[in-house]
């Protein structure tokens, strides 16, 4: 079993994750998770915090020589805010002496939507700051980390995974518009949105100036696709093995998401039967049945069928308004204007980025649960055996009579 926790304030000194389950004998490649962390910091419309940070992993443990050695993986991501925030953020009881930055005032009036008043109800809080620092989508740095080794493990069997921003507010790809793995891995980095439609994307950064103007924030929905998913992944014997339900958690506990969709969705609601399920032809020469479609997202039944993995996170505009929504301070139980706390006007184009970590974990765990072993070499023995008696068994059957 593949499982990673996280810790950490959004402005404490850093965020830490372990993740347990690794087999031994990966070569990691820390560049090419940072990458990952680089990645998520980018995107129009993020605050003046993506300024402040640079993110990099460090590794404390389970890695020596490059390789990882089977035993839980510690990694750090620091803070550079911190130095900032030590007067309001110390772990200590007191002060400690010559600590940076400013001491803040409590944050008392929750905004609406946002972790704080239901975490202060909750948790017996009098300072807000106590719920918003560790509800803070920060912590998406730490996950973006683990799903960086889940993803190197991915690579070493042929599984990648991609991203794309389909909606910003009410600016969309037009309907029906399918964006392949292939479109979706040859976004360029530097682009705004991480849209696949130039036209598209110029509207959906129009629409967050607008927003910013307003000091309104908006939503949007991602699409993350993976490739190269092995069929028989997940299970459809038992609820809590369906992988469908899987990705489904995995994506709606990221920061702001809403709703969840595999394949086209909410889509499936509006469409005769006919124009839902994906078809199964003989294949061409030897091999498998083939697909003309992929509405169903690579699952039926909760289990892989050896298409792309498609799944879509709808996410809520940002919780923190620059015009706040009306609140209450809970100091005095009056009407007060909510919070304001700097903040990002749009996050879409991140949350894709932690949603495909967050696929790429799954897809790890599903995969080991499958293919498991304790090293590299043990687990692509596994998988190798099975995808040659998978080959073996539909190549007979597709010689011509
Ligand atoms: C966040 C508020 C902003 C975002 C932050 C999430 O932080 P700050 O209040 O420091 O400006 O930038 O996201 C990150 C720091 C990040 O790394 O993604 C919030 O309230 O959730």
């Amino acid at each position: 079993m593949l499982r990673f926790l996280t810790a950490g304030e959004s402005h404490g000194q850093a965020l830490v994750v372990t993740v347990d389950g690794m087999p031994a004998g990966l070569e990691l490649d820390l560049d090419a998770l940072n990458e990952q962390l680089r990645r998520r910091q980018g995107g129009y419309g993020r605050g003046r915090r993506m300024a402040i940070e640079a993110d990099r992993a460090e590794i404390l443990a389970g890695v020596r020589h490059g390789r990882t050695t089977g035993a839980p993986i510690a990694l750090l991501v620091r803070n550079r805010d911190w130095v900032n925030w030590q007067q309001t953020m110390y772990v200590e009881r007191d002060m400690p002496d010559g600590a940076s930055g400013t001491s803040r005032a409590d944050v008392t009036r929750p905004r609406p939507g946002h972790a704080d008043l239901a975490g202060a109800i909750k948790y017996g809080h009098e300072d807000i700051r106590d719920v918003l620092e560790r509800a803070s989508a920060r912590e998406t740095a730490a996950r973006v980390a683990a799903g960086g080794l889940a993803r190197q493990l991915l690579a070493r069997v042929g599984i990648r995974i991609a991203s794309h921003v389909s909606v910003i507010g009410d600016v969309m790809l037009p309907e029906g518009r399918v964006v392949s793995f292939t479109e979706a891995s040859a976004i360029p980095e530097d682009a705004p949105l991480r849209c696949v439609d130039a036209d598209v994307q110029r509207r959906m950064v129009a629409a967050i100036d607008r927003a910013r103007e307003a000091g309104d924030t908006l939503g949007g929905a991602f699409e993350v696709i993976a490739t190269g998913v092995p069929p028989g992944l997940g299970s459809y014997a038992q609820w809590d093995r369906k992988l469908d339900g899987r990705l489904g958690q995995a994506l709606m506990c990221i920061h702001a998401i809403k709703a969840v969709g595999i394949g086209i969705g909410p889509e499936v609601a509006l469409r005769p039967g006919s124009r839902v399920h994906d078809e199964i032809l003989p294949p061409a020469g030897t091999g498998l049945p083939v697909r003309p479609t992929n509405n169903a997202g690579g699952l039926e039944g909760g289990v892989t069928n050896g298409e792309d993995v498609r799944v879509i996170g709808f996410m809520k505009p940002i919780s923190t308004l620059m015009t706040p929504l009306r609140s209450v301070d809970l100091t005095t139980m009056t009407p007060a204007p909510a919070a304001v706390e700097r903040s990002d006007v749009c996050a879409v184009p991140a949350a894709a980025v932690v949603g495909e970590a967050m696929m790429g974990f799954v897809l790890a765990d599903a995969f080991l649960e499958k293919f498991g072993g304790d090293s590299i070499d043990e687990i692509e023995r596994h998988y190798a055996v099975t995808a040659e008696q998978v080959r073996r068994r539909f190549s007979k059957r597709a010689t011509p009579a």
